[in-house]
């Protein structure tokens, strides 16, 4: 393998970066820590230079400035010297790879003073790998990190990894899928330690350490213990010496992830214990090396019976988490996903960010699009992720309230890295938004078409459309107004309307020949309207106020029923459908028309991806408006073609 897809930054000796070849003649630093040396090599990657022990006043100068903070960095140019300062090493990093990229797209002047420094303590990703290779909800090939049950020793492969992640300031990384199965049960024991302190030596390297996720139940299934009783001596005692174990070999291992009681995975309720006792165990173990416990809140019944209209899953991981705070240790993490279901086009924000008040909290997005297209439909996430970021609750907004995000891998080892080219934005964004939650989605947007798609200003401008209008596309094709789901069940790609409605995942339209959605108000409904702190339980409780884009996660409406746009609801599913699959075949012709200024094989990738994604548009379109209008017997007011 010669290295990966570089994504935003530059080749060797890249043609773009030659406005700056007056520069790239020396290198000095002031330190040599490890990830400075980093920041000095990657800089003499991108052009042969010497590094001298003295500043010159010319070329490029790492200097440090604490005054920066961990992670910050100043890129300063003058006429004859780049001085990049850091708050530490990693902030050198950061800066010379934002250097690099912002290069690369021709967004830097001579005069350029820019200062930034990441906005939360912990920003990871977190892989769903699994040791054979495969990736749960991987849409771009399989795994960087593991192949046929053994850990990559393709270090080269695995430097570019880190590198781009660290030029998005990712300071974690967990290899790991969530659900951990029995090879990977082992990971924490001596059969694999060695080759994660290989990899845990590259991202150290980098700014980035590693975690892993854990299986609950390790004690009992491969420790040889009886239970894994979190409040159990010999559980324990085990944890803490498999932690030892981990910190002799990896000194500043990260810590755990932990998905427990969820989907089928072990964990504390098994032995009468709650989420506080086992957090808190594995918390007590990793406390002496400084490492944390990152617990996710996705815990919910995924048994419920379709018959039973009082379980809400959207109730779920507030009901669970919420009595417990206050309970769990100062390093374990609560790691909530943005909205109370499950990654869907359209959710509120969870309601959890405004309750906990006593507990360390991380949002969870997912970069994968699983639900969102798979990286075959454009999906631009980040405009989703800021509605989460900036939403109210009453102590401030969840930007303020988080200590960082955990943001799941949309990577693998396929040609362009995340499947579709386009799909790169949103990892981009997602390490963007963690530097600069205020910047606007346009924006990152526009800095991550420049550097790696195209350097015509006018074509990136159409880039950049595309991504912003592809969110408000996607959903108007798919699931209407934030009821969510109607996928195919399993794979998750493509419509399948009453896929999930009699199963036992909790997830239901409540579709009949009235009316439509799941009614969550205090009134009438399942009563999750009032897990919000703020306004926003009475707007959302309340039918005239609640916004139309999420009118059926909260209430049941009949097709008649009309939205603040004017329109009925069945107008609305018919409107939206027909214009989502125009709007995917007007994706695809704009695309055609930039096929001048973009890469060939980029450009021919996402060409049979847009022939896809109109498909599936179709598809849905077709299956949805027939479904609601046999459904309601109501005719499409502007009598367009719906199928009987
Ligand atoms: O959305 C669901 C996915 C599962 C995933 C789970 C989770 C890793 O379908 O594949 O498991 O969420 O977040 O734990």
């Amino acid at each position: 393998m010669s290295g990966l897809y570089k994504c935003w930054l530059p080749e060797k000796n890249d043609k773009r970066l030659a406005p700056w070849k007056n520069y790239f003649t020396s290198v000095y630093a002031d330190s040599s820590d490890k990830t400075t040396q980093t920041a000095v090599r990657e800089l003499c990657r991108a052009a042969d230079m010497k590094i001298t022990s003295e500043r010159t006043g010319e070329g490029f100068a790492l200097v440090t400035d604490e005054s920066l903070g961990a992670g910050g960095y100043s890129i300063g140019i003058t006429d004859r010297e780049a001085v990049i300062a850091g708050g530490d090493g990693s902030g050198k990093l950061y800066g010379v790879l934002r250097f690099l990229t912002l290069a690369a797209g021709g967004m830097l002047t001579r005069g350029t003073q820019l200062c930034e420094s990441p906005a939360y303590p912990l920003r990871i990703i977190d892989h769903w790998d699994n040791a054979d290779g495969t990736v749960e909800r991987g849409y771009s090939g399989g795994s960087l990190f593991f192949r046929e049950g053994r850990v990559s020793d393709d270090t080269e492969a695995l430097t570019d990894y880190a590198r781009l992640l660290a030029s998005v300031g990712i300071n974690a990384v967990c290899p790991n899928n969530v659900n951990v199965h029995s090879t990977e049960t082992l990971f924490i024991t001596d059969r694999y330690l060695g080759d994660f302190a290989r990899v845990a030596d590259i991202f150290r390297s980098y700014g980035i350490r590693l975690f892993l996720s854990v299986n609950f139940a390790a004690p009992a299934q491969i420790g040889g213990l009886d239970t894994a009783d979190p409040r159990d001596d010999a559980v324990r005692k085990w944890w803490s010496s498999a932690a030892a174990e981990i910190y002799r070999r990896i000194p500043d291992f990260g810590g755990f992830v932990v998905k427990a009681d969820s989907e089928g995975r072990p964990g504390p309720h098994t032995y009468g214990r709650d989420h506080a006792d086992g957090a808190n165990m594995l918390a007590e173990a990793l406390a002496p090396y400084g490492g944390a416990v990152i617990w996710r809140c996705f815990v919910y019944n995924c048994r419920t019976d379709w018959r039973d209209r009082s379980t809400d899953r959207a109730k779920a991981a507030y009901d669970n988490f919420l009595p417990l705070d206050g309970r769990f240790a100062d390093n374990v993490y609560l790691q909530i996903k943005n909205g109370p279901m499950d990654f869907q086009i359209r959710e509120p924000v969870s309601p959890l960010f405004g309750a906990l008040n006593k507990t360390n909290m991380l949002a969870e997005f997912q970069i994968t699009q699983e639900y969102t297209g798979q990286q075959i439909d454009l999906c631009y996430l980040v405009p989703m992720w800021k509605e989460c970021l900036d939403s109210g609750t009453r102590r401030g907004q969840v930007k303020d309230r988080i200590l960082g995000a955990a943001g799941v891998s949309n990577t693998g080892d396929g040609t362009f890295l995340t499947g579709n080219p386009l799909a790169g934005a949103n990892m981009y964004g997602f390490g963007r938004l963690l530097f600069e939650p205020e910047q606007s989605a346009e924006r990152i947007a526009a800095e991550w078409v420049c550097a790696s798609v195209t350097s015509d200003k006018s074509a990136a401008d159409k880039i950049v459309s595309m991504l912003m209008r592809s969110r408000e596309i996607y959903e108007n094709y798919t699931s209407p107004l934030g009821v969510g789901w109607m996928v195919v069940p399993h794979t998750h790609y493509g419509v399948d309307v009453d896929g999930y409605e009699y199963s036992r995942w909790g997830t239901y339209h409540y579709a009949d020949r009235d009316g439509i959605g799941a009614d969550r108000t205090q009134a009438t409904g399942t009563g999750y309207t009032s897990q919000y702190d703020t306004g926003l339980a009475g707007l959302y409780e309340n039918i005239n106020t609640c916004p139309d884009e999420l009118l059926l996660f909260f209430h049941h409406v009949p097709y008649t029923h009309i939205l603040h746009s004017g329109k009925t609801v069945i107008q609305h599913i018919y409107d939206s459908h027909f214009e989502g699959a125009e709007q995917a075949a007007a994706l695809l012709e704009e695309w055609k028309s930039l096929k001048a200024y973009i890469q060939a094989d980029i450009y021919a990738e996402c060409l049979r991806r847009f022939g896809l994604q109109l498909t599936n548009s179709e598809n849905w379109r077709d299956v949805i408006n027939t479904y609601f209008f046999r459904k309601s017997g109501i005719p499409d007011s502007h009598g367009r073609k719906i199928y009987e």
